[in-house]
């Protein structure tokens, strides 16, 4: 890290004291993260955005859509800065407002729109969220899947969950905590007619999960599971439910990015890990236990690539920019669209 970014990145922020609010992302780089307020994942996060009212600008160190439910959820006169807007997030990319508004038109066209459920991940535009609102539907993230499609399922009467857009967590989340199976689960596929399905088998699934995935988790296997086994003997490996079926079922534990914090802090001196998340995080668990061997499930996966588009220049440019009085980068949610989808974010803030 370059000392002389960190002062700067320092003085501006005391400049400005509690007129900034600093958000930061797990997978978040550590120079980054030593200036953040709080850290999360994007459930604590979305929690925390509001906590601090008196903050006039909010800067998310994450990735934009996490930077739109921030100002979704806070209040008009907060500003909420993201410091690269090329900060994207290739999963949330893959569910467009069209394409869903075409996959909810083929499930009419089935009869069956009226019993289905929209349970959409955080992980995806606000445009999507909004769409999940108008249908009376939940957001999740990956700590509160199971609550969202106990809800869908239960409290909400639905027959079917139109899952959006991570294909592995709603898999995942149906197969391991529901009880479902590998037949109770169809996958719609955006680029092909009627999502590549007939209208059969649309109106007897359980759970139609979109066709979306996340590039990094989505690249873990099996073989990263068992080449780690035969490299670290008595290795726990703990993997994040965005990753395939084949390499939770090969894991021994999966969960949120908060949970596998939990497990590693509870941990005993001496034990070892192997992580199936995004590369900062296990780095950064792994200097924060140095009693404990901690590994990354696969050496060949890298970083999330636009989450590292939070550097230290992007962040000192952000606050310095304030200071100047200017706020750049500013991220907005039209009314039309965030009205509806705060409906759907507070759904899951409301959930048991
Ligand atoms: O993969 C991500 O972007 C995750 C895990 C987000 C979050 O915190 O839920
Ligand atoms: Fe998106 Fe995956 Fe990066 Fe998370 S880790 S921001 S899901 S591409």
């Amino acid at each position: 890290a370059d000392p002389d970014l960190a002062a700067r990145a320092a003085a501006a922020k005391a400049t400005l004291g509690e007129r900034v609010f600093i958000l930061g992302h797990h997978y978040q780089r550590d120079e980054v993260i030593a200036f953040a307020d709080v850290t999360g994942d994007s459930f604590k996060l979305a929690q925390l955005a509001a906590a601090r009212p008196e903050a006039e600008a909010i800067i998310f160190c994450g990735v934009h859509f996490m930077a739109e439910s921030a100002d979704i959820l806070t209040g008009p006169h907060q500003k909420v800065i993201l410091p690269d807007l090329a900060a994207g997030c290739s999963m949330a990319d893959m569910a467009t407002a069209e394409q869903v508004e075409q996959a909810w038109d083929d499930l009419a066209d089935a009869g069956v729109e009226a019993t289905t459920v929209p349970v959409s991940y955080m992980n995806s535009s606000a445009a999507i969220k909004a769409f999940t609102g108008r249908h009376d539907g939940t957001i999740c993230t990956s700590s509160n899947a199971r609550r969202a499609l106990e809800w869908a399922f239960g409290a909400r009467g639905g027959e079917r969950v139109l899952f959006l857009p991570d294909q592995h967590l709603g898999r995942n989340t149906a197969i391991a905590e529901l009880g479902m199976t590998e037949a109770d689960c169809v996958v719609y596929d955006p680029r092909r007619p009627r999502g590549g399905l007939s209208q059969a088998q649309l109106r007897d699934a359980k759970m139609i999960l979109w066709r979306g995935h996340c590039s990094v988790h989505g690249r873990f296997t099996r073989q990263s599971v068992d080449e780690v086994r035969a490299r670290v003997p008595g290795v726990t490996v703990l993997v994040h439910p965005e990753c395939r079926r084949e390499v939770v079922t090969a894991a021994d534990r999966v969960g949120s990015t908060e949970y596998i914090i939990a497990a590693v802090d509870a941990a005993s001196p001496g034990s070892a890990f192997a992580i199936g998340t995004e590369l900062n995080l296990v780095r950064r668990l792994s200097t924060r236990h140095p009693d404990k061997t901690i590994v990354f499930l696969d050496r060949t996966v890298c970083f999330c690539s636009t989450m590292n588009r939070i550097d230290m220049p992007h962040l000192v440019w952000a606050l310095e920019s304030l200071v100047r009085g200017e706020t750049p980068n500013q991220i907005t949610v039209d009314p039309d669209v965030a009205t509806p989808a705060r409906k759907a974010l507070d759904q899951m803030l409301a959930l048991p």
